[in-house]
């Protein structure tokens, strides 16, 4: 099919909050640098109900959502040497260039090659790949996985074994990833420390996750869902907090009160601009840093008293945990092969893609993790 324009099924965001419609796109082939992919599982994030809902200040449509994809490479452009026809692969949102000045930086994850392309919802050539109806239909975070066949830069992509299925795989395009990165790449949480996590979506709980991999001592979950007591619990969380029953007490003051002076580390997983306030307020004087992973609406800031800052406390924050995808997504599938990282446990609800407005349903309702 190399050179062929594919037709095939795929869910269309034609305009803010409305749901998606299913229809017959077609897929152009990839041309140099670039990768189609016959996406077999996708996961919904919140990320892309947020785009949706058009509180994304980069927000733009018709688009073509989704970006926690894994799938099989259908064919390469001219130039690809990453990956081949046949490959499993997880799409990447976060690409891997190494060679821009962030990708040699040592110092971040994030890719400048082609974020200002993918931010306008085009190929680094400037156009698209995606059409329905005669019209040209944006790309998603350079991934756009709610489609049978998707087209990526090829720095956004990386080969995955065989040996797992697609439908854990691309788990670790956002979620599990982003959560468990932060904790053990960009907060590097050392021994022996105290953790809180606000919010224990599929993200919080991967905070969790790696959390008790670097060994803390006590990791608090704060989740205004009392189920979500006994969901951070299987991931190994110590204790629970619902913050909307501690009475009098704002949840800094409790987190402060139950961890004697605050915390080493906290993390925002829910991108409500309070609870990052919280979450930093929480923090231990002189040391506690706080990583802010949830994404808030168009126009919401953070603030605190300088004074938090001053006294010691770091706020920071990262996009897909901190981790480079093409170097460190397959040791993350090898830890999950080993019995080291969990995946399966996180899959709660399964849709085919005619359904994918069941799946965004029941992400809102919150019984889902993914
Ligand atoms: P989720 O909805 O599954 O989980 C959020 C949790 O926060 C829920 O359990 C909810 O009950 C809880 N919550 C909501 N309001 C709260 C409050 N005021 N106090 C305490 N808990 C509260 O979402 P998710 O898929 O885990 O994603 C979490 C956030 O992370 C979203 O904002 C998402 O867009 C963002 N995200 C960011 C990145 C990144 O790279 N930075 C990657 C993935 C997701
Ligand atoms: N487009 C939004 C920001 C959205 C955002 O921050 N996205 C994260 C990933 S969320 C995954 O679920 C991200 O990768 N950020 C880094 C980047 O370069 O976009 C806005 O506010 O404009
Ligand atoms: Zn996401």
């Amino acid at each position: 099919t190399q050179g062929k324009t594919i037709t095939c099924k795929a869910a269309i965001a034609w305009e803010p909050g409305k749901p998606l419609s299913i229809e017959e796109i077609e897929v152009a082939p990839p041309r140099a640098h670039e990768v189609r992919i016959k996406i077999h599982y996708t996961g919904v994030c919140h990320t892309d109900a947020y785009t949706l809902s058009g509180k994304d200040p980069e927000g733009a449509f018709p688009i073509v959502l989704g970006h926690e994809g894994a799938g099989i490479v259908e064919s390469i452009g001219e130039g690809v040497t990453n990956v081949k026809v046949g490959d499993h692969v997880v799409a990447l949102y976060t690409p891997e260039c190494r060679e821009c000045k962030f990708c040699r930086s040592g110092k971040t994850n994030l890719c400048g090659k082609i974020r200002a392309t993918q931010g306008r919802g085009v190929m680094p050539d400037g156009t698209s790949r995606f059409s329905a109806k005669g019209k040209d239909l944006l790309h998603f975070m350079g991934t756009s996985t709610f489609s049978q066949y998707t087209v990526v830069a090829d720095i956004s992509v990386v080969a995955i074994t065989y040996d797992v299925s697609m439908e854990k795989t691309c788990l670790l395009g956002c979620g599990i990833t982003t959560g468990y990165g932060a904790a053990v790449v960009t907060a590097g949480i050392e021994k022996g420390s105290t953790v809180a996590v606000f919010g224990a979506g599929c993200v919080g709980l991967s905070v969790i996750q790696g959390a008790v991999k670097c060994g803390a001592s006590q990791i608090i979950v704060v989740d205004v869902n009392a189920k979500k007591e006994e969901w951070g619990k299987k991931f190994g969380a110590t204790h629970f907090v619902n913050p909307s029953k501690i009475g009098d007490q704002t949840i800094q003051e409790k987190l402060i009160e139950m961890t004697d002076g605050g915390l080493d580390y906290t993390f925002d997983c829910t991108g409500n601009v309070q609870v990052m306030r919280a979450a930093l307020e929480a923090c231990h004087k002189g040391w506690g840093q706080s990583i802010v992973i949830g994404v808030a609406a168009a126009g919401q800031e953070i603030s605190t008293r300088p004074f938090q800052l001053v006294t010691g406390r770091v706020w920071k924050g990262c996009a897909f945990g901190g981790i480079k995808g093409r170097t460190q997504l397959p040791d993350l599938v090898k830890d999950y092969m080993e019995g080291k990282l969990k995946v399966d446990e996180f899959i709660t609800h399964r849709e085919p893609l005619d359904q994918i407005n069941n799946a965004f349903d029941q992400m809102k309702a919150g019984d889902c993790i993914r």
